[in-house]
């Protein structure tokens, strides 16, 4: 792109995350201003926002009313400490989390990330069990292609084949995943939940044969699998691994970092699905992406397990120096303010036919393997060029900027997942301009 030299920072110290280094720092792209649902490049260009920031800014950029909240924060109690003492952002956004959740999920717990909340709601399912006398439950199942993060309970329970080969040595040794559910030959081209798969939740039952019920404390799953690509729970699949698990008395924790505060047109994705997980992991959206914070919100009777013992004992060992940080706090209250003040959740249910219809139209666009969605998001497969895996969905990346679009790929596939705010010209607009770029893509 081209530089303003003038501006342009030294690009050598800053180690990127999950990101080409040496690629990106030979071909920058810096984004300098965000509002609404576009970001303003170094060069001056002007790129819609397909994917929310990383599926994180529902409400647009620029949000005067976070500013606004996170400023007279900082300004008033920029920090407190949450152990020994606490304050009342931390309270009230917990209790409101609380009252967005399913009925019974009434206990919230704060970290950073989605990361740390991972690994925050697999401890606690574990202290869980053992609270209760059965410390043998201490087995986690995750699924395969899951992402989870990137802490050692999320590399563990995640099934990205990269992150296990590098490292695996660190992995938790008591894991088992569950197969994925994406089979291109029975759901290509499917419109929301496939029909097809419900079948592949039996294999958690083989998993309890195979383990025993009582070594297995938790299943983790995303509702809707999302970083991977958009993979769409077939219908059916979610109620069953719930039944499964209740039957063993297993939890099932719902990683809802992307599908949480709205995504699917719900408040969470367990409402969506009319499945209610005995935790929901959540990060992200809930502050808009302005100030880091992550968390886990917990049926009321696992927390009730562990408030036993004498009352000055702390009852779970766990917990960040930034666990409920108010400047964090106060970003996420004002975020469920304006999604709960403008409809915002609703508008992203009114948006999902529209995006549906426009992004099942590229069906016949050049390279197009398959598409899916679900909610305010879609993903869109391309063949990937011989010998080079990658290259296509990095082709149309850098296409999309050149047309004015900041898309999101991971391997050959796009992701989209617009703003709420987004209008349905900008949803129509930013289809037809991918359907441009899937024409020049070479
Ligand atoms: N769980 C899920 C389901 C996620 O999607 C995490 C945990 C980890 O969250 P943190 O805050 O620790 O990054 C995630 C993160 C993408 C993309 O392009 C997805 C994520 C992160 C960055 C990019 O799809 N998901």
């Amino acid at each position: 792109m081209r530089m303003n030299t003038a501006h342009t920072p030294d690009l050598s110290a800053f180690w990127m995350p999950f990101t080409a280094n040496r690629h990106f720092k030979h071909h920058p792209h810096l984004v300098m201003a965000g509002k609404g649902a576009y970001f303003t490049l170094h060069d001056g260009r002007t790129v819609f926002d397909c994917l929310s920031g990383l599926w994180c800014t529902p409400l647009g950029h620029g949000r005067p009313e976070i500013a606004a909240a996170v400023h007279e924060q900082l300004s008033t109690l920029d920090f407190a400490p949450t152990f020994q003492v606490g304050h009342p952002q931390a309270f009230e956004l917990a209790a409101r989390i609380a009252r967005w959740a399913p009925e019974g999920l009434n206990r919230v717990f704060f970290a950073n990330s989605g990361s740390e909340a991972v690994d925050s709601a697999l401890k606690i399912a574990i202290a869980y069990h053992q609270a209760r006398g059965d410390a043998r439950r201490v087995r986690i199942i995750g699924r395969e292609r899951a992402y989870h993060g990137v802490g050692i309970g999320g590399i563990s329970a995640g099934g990205i084949a990269v992150n296990r080969r590098t490292f695996g040595a660190l992995a938790a040794p008591f894991v088992d995943h569950l197969p994925h559910t994406y089979d291109p030959e029975h759901m290509r081209f499917s419109r929301g939940q496939p029909n097809w798969g419900v079948h592949l939740a039996e294999a958690l039952e083989r998993l309890v044969a195979l383990h025993d019920a009582s070594t297995i404390a938790a299943v983790i799953v995303e509702p809707m699998q999302g970083s991977t690509g958009v993979i769409v729970p077939p219908a059916g699949y979610l109620e069953r691994l719930r039944e499964i698990c209740t039957r063993h008395g297993i939890l099932l924790i719902f990683d809802e970092v992307i599908t949480g505060f709205g995504r699917l047109g719900s408040n969470f994705a367990a409402q969506r699905f009319g499945v209610t997980p005995d935790m929901i992991v959540f990060a992200k959206a809930i502050t808009n992406g302005a100030v880091p914070l992550g968390g886990v919100i917990a049926e009321q009777s696992i927390h009730d397990a562990l408030m036993h013992g004498p009352e000055q004992m702390i009852e779970l060992f766990h917990g960040y120096t930034y666990s409920g940080h108010p400047v964090a706090c106060a970003a996420g209250l004002a975020t469920l303010e304006v999604m709960e003040r403008e409809g915002l959740i609703e508008r992203a249910r009114l948006l999902e036919p529209l995006l549906e219809g426009e992004v099942h139209s590229l069906r016949d666009a050049p390279h197009v393997a398959d598409i899916r969605n679900m909610g305010l998001a879609a993903a869109i497969d391309l063949t990937p060029r011989p010998n080079a895996p990658g290259a296509r969905a990095r082709a149309a990346f850098e296409l999309g900027i050149e047309s004015g679009l900041l898309l999101r790929f991971t391997g050959d596939t796009l992701a989209v997942a617009p703003p709420f705010i987004s209008t349905e010209a900008e949803v129509r607009q930013m289809v037809a301009t991918l359907r441009t770029v899937l024409a020049r893509v070479p």
